[in-house]
């Protein structure tokens, strides 16, 4: 009887973390670095991001520029870029592949396809190889 009891509370729990997906998780953690400008894990590179408009929207297709430059301050027009990310509270990745589709100049890289599908806190990732090596530099955001 009460271990039949135990199994329903459980069931109805799991199956309410279901449908509310994130909303039972907990808060991200207070001491994220939501910087737009950061330096690369390895060191050899530094980037910022400009959202286009300056904003994260939820829901919507939009475009980023990544500035890319090396340690030193000198711009990275020639660069194999990919895009990786998620809700590392939530387990899911990215809804949509973005790309960086082509250099802009003076370090710039535009990204297409970036797209946040709910609120809450997002890392985004860039693997770049260039003449000074391959690394990866790593975003919080708040959407
Ligand atoms: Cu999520």
């Amino acid at each position: 009887m009460r271990f039949r009891a135990v199994t329903a509370l459980a069931t109805a729990f799991a199956a309410a973390a279901l449908l509310s997906g994130c909303m039972l998780l907990a808060r991200p953690p207070k001491d994220l670095d939501y910087s737009r400008t950061r330096a690369s894990e390895g060191g050899h590179y530094r980037a910022t991001i400009r959202p286009q408009g300056d904003s994260l929207p939820q829901g919507r297709l939009h475009r980023w520029t990544l500035h890319l430059e090396t340690a030193a301050g000198a711009p990275v027009d020639s660069a194999a870029v990919t895009v990786d990310g998620g809700m590392p509270q939530h387990g899911h990745g990215l809804p949509t592949q973005p790309r960086v589709t082509r250099a802009l100049g003076g370090g710039d890289h535009l990204v297409e396809g970036m797209k946040f599908n709910m609120g809450g806190w997002w890392v985004v990732k860039f693997r770049v190889r260039a003449t000074d090596g391959a690394d990866s530099l790593v975003f919080n955001l708040k959407v």
